[in-house]
C-alpha cells in the first residue's frame, strides 16, 4: 500500500527537523545521514516493514538494522512517528545520562533498536546473522510461523570495513534471500569524499559474492518503492540497493562531510528555513505521523493472525516443545543427567571433552546451533549426525564459517540477538583477536554467545609463537561482562559448558587445551567448579604458601603441593577456572579458599598491566563496566573520576592505612 504522497513529503520533513533539533539540544550529534535518508527511511517504514510498535518484539517481525549507528536520530525519529513508546520528550533527552536515546543505537535500552550499532561494519553483520536464524528457524516451524525480512541500512563506513565484506560473501554463500541492505552511497566520510579512499565498484563487488545489486536515487520515493518491492520478490539472493544520496539534505552543507556532524546555529536556522519549518523546536503537526497510522494498524493485523497460527500449531506437543526449547530459551530439567559424567574416563584435552558435552547435550538443546571458522575439528564443534548447513538446506546445525572470525563474531551476536537460536563459535584463542569487536559488543548488549577457544597457550607446540596465545586470556577478562573460563580437566569444562548454558545476560569464553591434561583427584569437581574457584589440594586452615592456578596449569600446581607436602610444608593449591564467577562468590568464600598466606600464581600467559603497582592494602580506581552515553563532563561524576573523587579516595585511603 503506498502512503500518500503529502504524508511522506510530511513525515521526510519530521525527521528532517527531530534531527537537527535533538542534535542542537544536545549540542552534538550527527545530522547527515538522517537528513539523506529521511525519504529512504519513510518509504521503508510506512509500506513495506512488518512490525507492530504496540509489541516491539514480537517474534516474526521484519528486522530492521542502522548499521550505520552515528545515525541514530533517523531511527529514533523513525520508532516515535511510527508508534514506539519514544516520547518527542525522549527525543529531547538524546545523547543525555539515563535516557532511551543515547548517541548510538543501544539494544536493550530503546524498543525497537535491535541491535547496538556504531562500529561500522559490525551492524550490517549482525543482520546476516538476523537473516541466517530466520532460514534456520523457518526450516524448523515452517514459513506459517517464520517468514520475514531483515532490512540494513548501511553507510560507505560499513561498506569499507572488512567484516561487512566477510558477512556479505557469507550472506551470498548462504543464499540469504530475504536479506536487504539498503547502500546510504551519498559519497561522502568524515574526512572528505569518498574519492581519498574508496574507488572500487561496490555494486559489482556484491554482484560477485552473489547478491542482486540495484541502482536508485534514494531521494525519489518512487524509485525506492520500485527497488523495495523487487528486492522483496527474491527468492536465494541477497539484496542490495545502492541509494544514491545528499548526505545532509536541505542543510547549507549538503553534499559535503561537514553535514556529517553536527550543524552550527546558522546553518540550523538556515535549514528550518530550506525545510520551510516555522514551528517552534521539538514541535511537530499530526500530518507528520499521518502516514505511519496505517502501519501501526496493518502491523497488529497481521501479529494477530500469525498469533492464531502460533495458537494452532502450538496445539501439536511435538512442535509446542520445540517452540519452548528455541524460541522460549527454555533448557532441559535434567541438564545435569545429560552432561557427561568424566569421572571414570582417562586423561584428556579439554576441546576433547568440550567436543563430548556438546554432543552429549545436542539433541535435548536444539536451540544449541554453531560452528568454527574453518577448524571444526580441532575445535571439536561438530554435532555428530547433523548436517551442515548451506544455502539450499538449512536443517543441518553445523554452520561452516569459513576463515572469516570477525564476521563469525558478528553473525553469532544476530543469531542471538534474532532469538531461537543459542549460538556457539570457535577458533584458536590466537585468533579470539580477530573477532574481538563483535565479542565486546555481546557483552555489551547482554547476549549469551558462547566461544569456542582451543589451543589455549604455549602448549600447542611446534606451530610457534604466531600460532601460541600468550595475552589473548589476559585480554577477553578485561572485557566487561564477558565470563572467561580456562576448566583445568574435563570436569571443569562440564562447569564451565554448564554456566555457559545457563547464562542468559552475557557471553561466555572457554579456553581449552590443546594437549591432553590430567585430571583432577577429587570428588565433585563440576559441582566446586562452578564458584570459579576452590581448594584442590588442602593444606590445613594456615597454609604457608597458596599456589593458584588456571587450566592446564592446575595440574603443576597440584603436582608441585604434593611434592612440597612430602617435604612437610603446608602448602595448597587452588584452581581458578573463572575468576569473574570467583569474585561474585561472597567474600567469606573467596578468603577461604586463597588464604592470607603468600600466593604464587601460575598461567601460561601475562599477567595485566597496572595491577602490577598494587601491594596489599592498595587500590585501584577504574572503570568495573561499559560506559554510557551522556556528556564527559557529567560521565567524569557519573564514574567518580572528578578531582574531587580522587581526593575523596586518597583521604579515605590515607584514613584506612
Ligand atoms: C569501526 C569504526 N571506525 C570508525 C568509526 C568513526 N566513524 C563514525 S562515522 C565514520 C564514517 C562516516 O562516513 P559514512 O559511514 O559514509 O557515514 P556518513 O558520513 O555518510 O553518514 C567514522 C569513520 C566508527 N564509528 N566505527
Ligand atoms: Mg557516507
Amino acid at each position: 500500500m503506498q502512503t500518500a504522497p503529502h504524508a511522506l513529503q510530511a513525515a521526510a520533513t519530521a525527521i528532517r527537523v527531530l534531527t537537527i533539533d535533538a542534535v542542537r539540544e544536545a549540542g552534538i550529534g550527527h545530522v547527515g545521514l538522517p537528513l539523506g535518508c529521511a525519504e529512504l527511511g519513510s518509504v521503508l517504514f510506512s509500506e513495506f516493514l512488518k512490525h507492530d510498535p504496540e509489541d516491539p518484539n514480537w517474534f516474526d517481525r521484519d528486522r530492521f538494522v542502522l548499521s550505520a549507528g552515528h545515525g541514530s536520530m533517523l531511527l529514533y525519529s523513525l520508532l516515535h512517528l511510527s508508534g514506539y513508546r519514544i516520547t518527542l520528550a525522549d527525543l529531547k533527552q538524546f545523547r543525555q545520562l539515563g535516557s532511551i536515546t543515547p548517541g548510538h543505537p543501544e539494544h536493550g535500552m530503546t524498543p525497537g533498536v535491535e541491535t547496538t550499532t556504531g562500529p561500522l561494519g559490525q551492524g550490517i553483520a549482525n543482520a546476516v546473522g538476523m537473516a541466517l536464524a530466520e532460514r534456520l528457524l523457518a526450516q524448523r516451524f515452517g514459513e506459517e510461523l517464520v517468514n520475514h525480512r531483515t532490512y540494513v541500512l548501511a553507510s560507505d563506513g560499513d561498506l569499507m570495513e572488512g567484516v561487512a565484506s566477510e558477512a556479505a560473501s557469507i550472506a551470498g554463500h548462504l543464499k540469504l534471500g530475504k536479506l536487504i541492505v539498503i547502500y546510504d552511497d551519498n559519497g561522502i566520510t568524515i574526512d572528505g569524499t569518498t574519492e581519498l579512499s574508496f574507488s572500487e565498484d561496490v555494486g559489482k563487488r556484491f554482484e560477485a559474492y552473489g547478491w542482486r545489486v540495484q541502482r536508485i536515487d534514494g531521494h525519489d520515493v518512487q524509485q525506492v518503492r520500485v527497488a523495495l518491492t523487487r528486492a522483496g520478490a527474491s527468492e536465494d539472493q541477497p539484496q542490495l540497493i545502492m541509494a544514491k544520496t545528499q548526505i545532509g539534505f536541505g542543510s547549507p552543507a549538503v553534499g559535503t562531510s561537514t553535514a556529517h556532524g553536527h550543524l552550527a546555529d546558522a546553518a540550523v536556522l538556515a535549514t528550518r528555513e530550506a525545510l520551510k519549518w516555522a514551528h517552534d523546536p521539538f514541535v511537530l503537526l499530526d500530518e507528520a505521523y499521518e502516514a505511519f497510522a496505517p502501519v501501526r494498524t496493518r502491523g497488529k493485523e497481521t501479529r494477530t493472525a500469525w498469533q492464531k497460527r502460533l495458537d494452532s500449531a502450538l496445539a501439536k506437543p511435538e512442535l509446542k516443545t520445540l517452540w519452548e526449547q528455541m524460541v522460549e530459551r527454555k533448557l532441559p530439567s535434567n541438564l545435569d543427567e545429560l552432561l557427561p559424567d568424566f569421572s571414570k574416563e582417562k586423561p584428556m584435552a579439554t576441546r576433547q571433552a568440550s567436543g563430548k558435552i556438546i554432543n552429549a547435550i545436542a539433541t535435548q538443546v536444539p536451540s544449541l546451533i554453531g560452528g568454527s571458522a574453518d577448524l571444526a575439528g580441532s575445535n571439536g564443534t561438530n554435532i555428530s549426525g547433523s548436517k551442515v548447513v548451506n544455502g539450499g538446506d538449512f536443517s543441518g546445525r553445523n554452520l561452516a564459517f569459513g576463515v572469516r572470525e570477525h564476521a563469525m563474531g558478528s553473525l553469532a551476536n544476530g543469531l542471538a540477538l534474532h532469538g531461537g537460536i543459542r549460538p556457539y563459535v570457535a577458533t584458536f584463542l590466537v585468533f579470539s583477536d580477530y573477532m574481538r569487536p563483535p565479542i565486546r559488543l555481546a557483552a555489551l548488549m547482554d547476549q549469551p554467545v558462547t566461544y569456542v577457544f582451543t589451543h589455549d597457550s604455549f602448549f600447542v607446540g611446534e606451530d610457534g609463537p604466531t600460532h601460541q596465545p600468550v595475552e589473548h586470556v589476559a585480554a577477553l577478562r578485561t572485557i566487561p561482562n564477558l565470563q572467561v573460563w580456562r576448566p583445568a580437566d574435563p570436569r571443569e569444562t562440564v562447569a564451565a559448558w554448564r554456566s555457559a548454558l545457563l547464562r542468559t545476560g552475557g557471553p561466555t569464553a572457554l579456553a581449552l587445551t590443546r594437549q591432553t591434561v590430567p585430571t583432577i583427584e577429587l570428588a565433585g569437581v563440576e559441582e566446586k567448579a562452578r564458584r570459579g574457584g576452590y581448594t584442590v589440594v588442602e593444606a590445613g586452615e594456615t597454609p604457608e604458601l597458596v599456589i593458584v592456578a588456571t587450566g592446564s596449569e592446575v595440574g603443576l600446581a597440584v603436582s608441585a603441593a604434593q611434592a612440597l607436602q612430602k617435604e612437610g610444608k603446608k602448602v595448597r593449591a587452588v584452581s581458578l577456572p573463572c575468576l569473574e564467577i570467583f569474585f561474585e562468590q561472597d567474600e567469606a568464600y573467596q578468603r577461604a579458599v586463597l588464604g592470607e598466606a603468600r600466593r604464587l600464581v601460575v598461567e601460561a600467559g601475562v599477567q595485566l598491566g597496572l595491577a602490577q603497582l598494587l601491594r596489599p592494602g592498595d587500590k585501584f580506581h577504574g572503570m568495573r563496566g561499559f560506559g554510557a552515553s551522556a556528556s564527559y563532563q557529567r560521565l567524569a561524576k557519573h564514574f567518580r573520576f572528578t578531582a574531587e573523587d580522587v581526593t575523596e579516595l586518597a583521604r579515605e585511603l590515607m584514613g584506612a592505612a
